[in-house]
């Protein structure tokens, strides 16, 4: 190994970076992401991180997370540019014992610190890591266009927004059968909106954030960026179809739940009532 970029994880972020940007979803410094390495990445290139930074308050305490690698996005760094230089726009941080602080041990080269939203990602890890037994390892953050755009539209309710999507194509309830959650506005970049996010994400693997983009996580890339390809498609669906006028047919809830039992997704039931 002759760095951290040679990792095959370390390249999948980067290529994730790199077509989240052509799909417009990530524009300039839009968006964030990050990924909670295996201990076995972490060992082969752990000869090249630097323990000499100091560590900074995370603002809240993962403590779950104690001791844990992430692969994650600069704050104020280009999406366009990860690709170019990575060494430059992204960076590993390591998370201290007591779950409250972090320090930068590789990457960001010329300085910066890791995304403004570092926060609600160490919080959605926390929960997911809990959640799935430690199979999550990827969130997600991004503003795609037609999902942003239903947000000044539908009401800002978890029900609402699943059932719509789900109306679109049946894929939909395949690859989010727990639905969608909802948040409405709120200051982001801080705790607070970190808090709200991690209650929601619990339950639902991607949380919409109105006004604003989309949170999404997974065990691994395709799965987390999957979720986001699907939902953002979904959502295109919707704006083009109410840009034509409206719905003039739609599936049914009986047809939506036929998908569930015959193709055995365990789709959320409560929220099509
Ligand atoms: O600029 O997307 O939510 C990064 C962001 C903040
Ligand atoms: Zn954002």
């Amino acid at each position: 190994m002759k760095s951290p970029l040679e990792l095959r994880v370390m390249q999948e972020f980067i290529e994730t970076c790199t077509i989240s940007w052509q799909k417009g979803w990530n524009e300039r410094n839009g968006g964030n992401m990050s990924y909670r390495m295996k201990d076995e990445e972490v060992d082969a290139v752990k000869q090249f991180f630097s323990f000499d930074k100091p560590f900074v308050k995370i603002g809240l305490k993962v403590q779950n997370l104690a001791g844990e690698f992430f692969i994650v996005t600069g704050s104020g760094k280009c999406y366009k540019n990860v690709a170019k230089y990575p060494e430059d726009n992204i960076c590993i941080a390591q998370i201290d014992e007591t779950g409250e602080s972090y320090r930068i041990v590789w990457g960001l080269v010329n300085g910066g610190k890791p995304t403004s939203e570092f926060s609600t990602h160490l919080l959605n890890h926390s929960v997911k890591k809990e959640a799935t037994d430690g199979k999550f390892r990827l969130i997600m953050h991004a503003h795609p266009v037609n999902t942003v755009a239903l947000t000044f539209i539908l009401p800002l309710d978890s029900k609402v927004f699943s059932r719509e999507l789900w109306e679109m194509m049946p894929e939909c309830a395949f690859v989010f059968p727990e639905g969608l959650g909802v948040l409405p506005w709120m200051l982001c970049g801080g705790t607070e909106i970190a808090y709200a996010t991690g209650e929601l994400i619990r339950r639902f693997n991607t949380v919409i954030w109105a006004h604003h983009g989309v949170f999404t996580s997974g065990p691994d890339f395709d799965e987390a960026f999957g979720i986001m390809e699907t939902v953002e498609k979904a959502a295109e669906m919707l704006v083009k179809v109410i840009s034509c006028g409206g719905k003039r047919q739609t599936m049914k809830k009986e047809q939506i739940l036929a998908l569930s039992e015959n193709y055995d997704v365990n789709i959320d039931k409560t929220l099509l009532e």
